[in-house]
């Protein structure tokens, strides 16, 4: 199940999850001994999706393992093999043929085998979750080395012309939405096919094109039309329209939501409102599942967000599940959407590595264009706490960001910055998000109030002043259950006071347009025994959490739900 909604009526789908074959790989053995078309025997299995380390003797796993299941296909077919997400390095392997490699865990990636033979197929992936100083994340970040297939694998049968995208833009007045449906086509076939395209939605039928698509090649249409008397999505006011888009025997259904979002002066306005932004950070973390977040728990994790009056989350630190995104979008809750850029606070070497660049401009290339219809997403995040006082920072910035601003001009672009008051970059954002634990690594919480003006004086120093600001992280840990009467480190109490404390600084800085407090619940950490960092993690978990990691309120978060639910 990849998405809440049906993508395809007419193109068939089915879903490869389920139990595979596996085999942990720690000599990286298999490619020299051929595992790809001899799977090794006494191979377990694994429930795909799932991570491999929330299984016993896979816990601290990280190198290669290879996972193998079987597909059918009923007449010779183009088969199309989507792949949502798998931690992070994967090469995939039908028939023992090696069919392509992919590089990072969070974004989706296809293959296509084109006129495949009818009979059974073998589908083999090697999957890597080694990472190093040049990937996103690094090796050094705050979770879990998770690896595996993390999210569902999906089986498409395609026509010789097939929809390969279909974006949706939109211009609107009022309540009158133009639409423009560009549609991308590609041909599978020897010879060149002539096929009718058309588009509808509630309300509104595009005009249908007859469209010659030559043989083996692209090609490209625009469809447009106008729709009239338009819900706007809002928060709490999900109005969706669902676009059906049919060339010849093939289909694609996405869905969209029409709204505005800009910045005037230092107010964030949606739909021309005023947005002041109440959230949390959140992982799609779970201990039982580790990144493998089941349906059934976004739901509750999202009733939970409501409850605390939340309109907006951080996706921290990566693209998440799409069906997580579709939630939000049925539900009208906000969302910030970021590539995994951890651990690069301390060196620069990564920053101006020209792979690292390469990797984080693809990620988001694929995070934009997988995202780009959600209404639920406001800001796209470029980067969090890199050393922004830097020029190879600034360097980075500006490939980004213009990669961003080169897919989407729709949303805005934010960043979370661990340095503030130095930071040379602000002039290149729309919203300056901030990072700071006053009241945990630094100094007392009052710390703040100093940080913020040397913030404002820096901002207007670098041309940036008046721009919209977000306390993006902030906050303490908190064992669940361990209250007292004196507010101890570590303990509940002093979460609360902590979280609440700096709520209240916040909430008075009219200049501030939002808090994202970090975070919704603890997720597992690692501190494996040849990794120097957070072993400062009390249980091996970041226990910054308002909820425990199996969900249940500490103090902090039944106050922060007072002051979320209460006038500003
Ligand atoms: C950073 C980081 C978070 C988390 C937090 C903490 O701000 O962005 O991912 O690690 O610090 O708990 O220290």
């Amino acid at each position: 199940m990849i998405r809440t909604f049906q993508q395809h009526n007419l193109r068939p789908t089915r879903i490869l999850n389920g139990l595979w074959d596996f085999i942990t790989d720690p000599d990286n053995k298999g490619v020299s001994e051929g595992w790809a078309s001899q799977f090794p025997v006494g191979s377990k299995k694994s429930v795909v999706p799932s991570c491999w380390n929330n299984e016993l003797g896979t816990y601290d796993y990280i190198g290669a393992a290879w996972y193998r299941t079987h597909f059918d296909t009923t007449r010779e077919a183009n088969i199309r093999l989507v792949f949502e997400g798998i931690l992070h390095h994967a090469d995939v392997y039908v028939d023992g043929q090696h069919i392509g490699y992919h590089f990072g865990g969070f974004t989706q990636f296809a293959m296509i085998l084109p006129h495949l033979t009818k009979g059974k197929h073998e589908l083999v992936i090697r999957v890597d979750n080694t990472v190093d100083w040049q990937t996103l994340p690094t090796d050094i970040a705050d979770w879990h080395s998770y690896g595996g297939i993390i999210r569902s694998v999906e089986l498409q049968e395609l026509p010789d012309v097939y929809i390969d995208t279909m974006k949706i833009d939109y211009q609107l007045k009022d309540n009158v939405a133009d639409v423009q449906l560009q549609i991308s086509l590609s041909s599978l076939s020897h010879e060149d096919s002539s096929v009718e395209v058309s588009a509808t939605t509630e309300g509104l039928s595009l005009s249908a094109a007859h469209v010659l698509v030559v043989a083996g090649q692209s090609t490209q249409l625009t469809l447009s039309g106008s729709l009239a008397d338009i819900q706007r999505w809002d928060v709490g006011q999900p109005a969706l329209y669902t676009f059906t888009v049919t060339a010849g025997e093939d289909d694609l259904i996405d869905r969209t939501g029409f709204r505005t979002v800009e910045v005037q002066g230092s107010d964030i306005l949606l739909n021309g409102k005023k947005l002041y932004l109440q959230g949390v950070n959140r992982h799609e973390e779970h201990p039982e599942w580790g990144f493998a977040f089941p349906p059934k728990l976004m739901l509750k994790d999202l009733d939970i967000l409501s409850d605390m009056g939340c309109n907006i989350v951080r996706g921290s630190h990566y693209p998440q599940s799409q069906f997580w995104i579709d939630l939000l979008d049925e539900h009208g809750m906000l969302l910030w959407s970021e590539i995994p850029m951890w651990g690069c606070f301390m060196s620069v070497e990564t920053l101006a590595s020209p792979i690292f660049r390469e990797r984080g401009v693809h990620m988001l290339e694929e995070m934009i264009s997988r995202d780009y219809h959600h209404p639920s997403i406001i800001f796209w995040g470029a980067h969090n706490e890199i050393d922004t006082r830097t020029e190879e920072a600034l360097e980075l910035t500006k490939a980004f960001v213009g990669k961003i601003r080169s897919m989407d001009t729709s949303r805005l672009v934010t960043y979370a910055t661990m340095h503030p008051e130095q930071d040379i970059v602000l002039s290149y954002f729309d919203v300056i998000g901030i990072n700071k634990y006053y009241g945990w690594y630094e100094g007392s919480v009052d710390g703040f109030g100093t940080m913020l003006q040397n913030y404002y004086l820096n901002a207007e120093k670098q041309g940036a002043g008046g721009k919209p600001v977000i306390m993006s992280e902030f906050g303490a840990a908190g064992i669940f259950g361990d209250a007292g009467w004196e507010p101890r480190l570590f303990s509940e109490d002093y979460q609360a006071e902590v979280v609440t404390r700096a709520l209240k600084i916040f909430r008075d800085d009219p200049r501030i347009v939002g808090t994202l407090i970090w975070h919704f619940a603890d997720i597992r950490v690692d501190v494996r025994s040849d990794r120097p960092y957070f072993r400062d993690r009390a249980r091996s978990f970041n226990n910054k959490g308002l909820l425990s990691e199996y969900r249940k309120p500490k103090l902090a978060y039944r106050l922060v739900k007072e002051i979320y639910r209460s006038e500003r």
